[in-house]
């Protein structure tokens, strides 16, 4: 530490120091990354402590500005932070709260605290990791202030004026030489807020981007309430798909230390949407609070189905995943400490929170049932049609790979494999239709790449029955391509990857709606059907570029509208005379050339690793986007026409 520092700070301050210092030197282990997922957790790490007012009863509107100057300001109504002068460290709460890595916990130890980040890090950490930050407390009449940079005051808090409010507001800019991005996206956050009004009930949660206008000159703005939370937030879910059930089945249970609550429904689709939540963190990977919701479902149903003597007639077992064809359904539970594992730290580990949730679910569901013997008749009638489909379905595998077996397990015809027979160095393109199929074989390095031309859209995974995929043309050939092995006896959609044929496979379609409609088709496919491939990080989507920019016989080509203009003006100095621009509506427009310089090589291409997250996501989206009805489609394509981008 430099002298000057030494001598200026106390003890403690230079302890404090050093615990942002930590925070800067290692920003990923405190906030994931140092990408537009981190970047977007400082926001989220801020309203959580608002979220925490509100859950109290402080707090009941929290609003969320992205300004003109890309900094963004989250302001909430609840109590503000304490500013008085804390005994031990020797200032003012604020300075502590906002300087003072895990300084939270001295406050939270209150109990008070029921949300929290990912990583529950704290708003020191956020403080750190900003070019500045400015936080205003109104409090007890009077309005107080106070500046950092890098996470160190610029003076002490001030008394700035009086007021009738109480509540914090804390603006800040991220620190650019840390976050590879810092541009704030107004989807993103709004999407994170909606979740947050459906996991907390009764809170305004507001967001308005000052940095841009519509048509009308108005800013973007959104608002997001709800009255009843989970109940709404299934019904959101499958605003798009026909209900099995008239009402939501509701459970919660508030007499234990781990409080849980879950809203579920059942529709008539083939596929199990179930998300669950804790401490408002999604928790992709599942967990112990998952496994305990599955055990109490199947146990009850189970049960009740048993007595009912419906299942006299069925000649073979009901599997677990019988009992949730259909069901989309929501679990949040807060859990004290809970410990994180798995690949993206989303995984609840704590063993005794099975319990609590199995026991909570099995309760409620048993009453349920009991008391609303049509609505359980129908819920069993569709369990047996599960467990039937997934018979069929495995009949329908065991034909497909023995009439493969007996043709001496062809590759499909329309695959143009690489000659490589080493699968760590091989690799398979899926592309969107025969012409770009066709560019793709001319343009490829056909030592190691391997080419399967797909039709049009392929089969909607998300309405089709299991034994309707593994029937599908197209999806066998991806099976059969890949060397994939489906199914086992006691586990229909068990894949078997040791004789995975490409290392990577990688996803080329058109750069539009359509291009990313298909993306998302497949992914989803991939999502429901081959998760561990998604898992082991073999699955990839190519990017095509937007533009191909030409001036004599320089040509260049832009990935985005920043870079389509960095280039015009690099190029041309801002005249734009004889520079033609081209604007790619698809793959079929690039020669096979093109195709190799901008998507193909190795060398210069930009691959996408597909994570569990971003195809969770389009997974969610999706189940959202091609269910029965089509106006909510409608409107969803509409408002995400820019879609493409799913890394964000
Ligand atoms: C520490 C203690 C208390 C509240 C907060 C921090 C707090 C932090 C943030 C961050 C954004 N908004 C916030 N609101 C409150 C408890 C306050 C008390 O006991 O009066």
């Amino acid at each position: 530490m430099e002298e000057n520092l030494k001598n200026k700070y106390s003890a403690e301050n230079i302890q404090t120091l050093e615990g942002l210092e930590a925070v800067r030197k290692r920003p990923a282990m405190y906030i994931g990354d140092i990408n537009v997922k981190g970047l977007h957790h400082l926001v989220y790490e801020v309203i959580d402590n608002s979220i925490d007012e509100a859950i109290v009863g402080y707090c009941d509107t929290i609003d969320v500005v992205i300004n003109e100057d890309g900094s963004i300001t989250i302001e909430d109504n609840g109590r503000g932070i304490p500013i008085d002068y804390h005994e031990k460290e020797g200032k003012s709460a604020l300075e502590v709260v906002m300087t003072m890595l895990h300084a939270g916990g001295k406050f939270d130890k209150d109990s008070y605290k029921v949300s929290g980040g990912l990583h529950g890090v704290g708003v020191s950490c956020v403080n750190a990791l900003a070019e500045w930050l400015k936080v205003e407390v109104h409090r007890d009449g009077k309005i107080y202030f106070q500046e950092y940079k890098i996470g160190k005051p610029q003076s002490e808090v001030k008394e700035i004026g009086t007021t009738d409010k109480h509540g914090t507001s804390i603006t800040f800019f991220p620190d650019t030489s840390i976050f590879i991005t810092k541009d704030f996206k107004f989807d993103v956050l709004g999407n994170r807020l909606r979740e947050l009004s459906f996991l907390n009930k009764k809170i305004r949660l507001n967001i308005k981007d000052l940095r841009t206008t519509d048509e009308e000159g108005n800013h973007p703005e959104k608002s997001y309430y709800s009255e009843k939370g989970l109940k709404e937030f299934v019904e959101f879910l499958d605003s798009s798909r026909e209900s099995l059930i008239e009402d939501i089945i509701y459970i919660r249970n508030e007499d234990t230390d781990v409080p849980v609550e879950v809203a579920m429904q059942y529709n008539t689709s083939y596929t199990e949407n179930v998300f669950s939540y804790v401490n408002n963190i999604n928790t992709i990977e599942g967990g112990t609070h998952l496994t305990g919701f599955r055990r109490g479902l199947t146990r009850t149903l189970k049960n009740y189905a048993d007595n009912s003597g419906m299942l006299s007639k069925l000649k073979f077992d009901i599997a677990g995943d019988d009992f949730r064809e259909g069901l989309t359904a929501v679990i949040s539970v807060n859990v004290q400490e809970p410990q994180f594992e798995g690949q993206t730290k989303t995984k609840l580990g704590n063993s005794e929170i099975a319990g609590y949730v199995n026991q909570a679910v099995s309760t409620a569901m048993k009453n349920y049932l009991e008391e609303n013997p049509k609505d359980a008749q129908t819920i069993v009638q569709k369990v047996i049609l599960a467990a039937q489909a997934r018979h069929a379905a495995r009949k329908a595998r065991e034909l497909v790979q023995r009439k493969s077996a007996l043709s001496g397990a062809g590759l499909p015809g329309k695959l143009a494999d690489c000659s490589t027979k080493d699968p760590a160095l091989a690799e398979l393109f899926l592309v969107e239709g025969d012409s770009a199929g066709g560019t793709a074989k001319q343009g490829r390095d056909r030592t190691f790449q391997a080419i399967l031309p797909l039709r049009g859209k392929i089969l909607n995974v998300e309405k089709a029955m299991q034994h309707k995929v593994f029937e599908n043309e197209e999806i066998k050939n991806i099976f059969t391509a890949l060397g994939i092995v489906m199914g086992t006896e006691e586990d229909s959609k068990a894949v078997n990857l040791d004789k995975l044929r490409y290392e990577k496979i990688i996803i080329m379609t058109d750069a539009d709606v359509d291009g990313s409609h298909i993306t998302t088709l497949i992914m989803t496919f991939f999502f429901r059907y081959i998760k561990s491939l998604i898992e082991y990080g073999n699955l990839y989507l190519a990017t095509p570029p937007l533009y191909l920019i030409r001036k004599g016989k320089v040509e260049r080509y832009a990935w985005n509208e920043e870079e389509r203009a960095e280039i015009l003006l690099e190029l041309t100095g801002g005249s734009e005379a004889g520079v033609h621009l081209q604007r790619y509506k698809g793959l079929g427009e690039m020669n096979s050339e093109q195709l190799w310089v901008t998507t193909m090589s190795p060398e210069t291409r930009k691959l996408q690793r597909v994570s569990i997250e971003n195809a969770a996501e389009a997974d969610s989206v999706f189940s959202m986007l091609m269910g029965d009805e089509v106006a909510p489609r409608r409107e969803f394509i509409e408002q995400n026409a820019k879609y493409a981008n799913i890394d964000a």
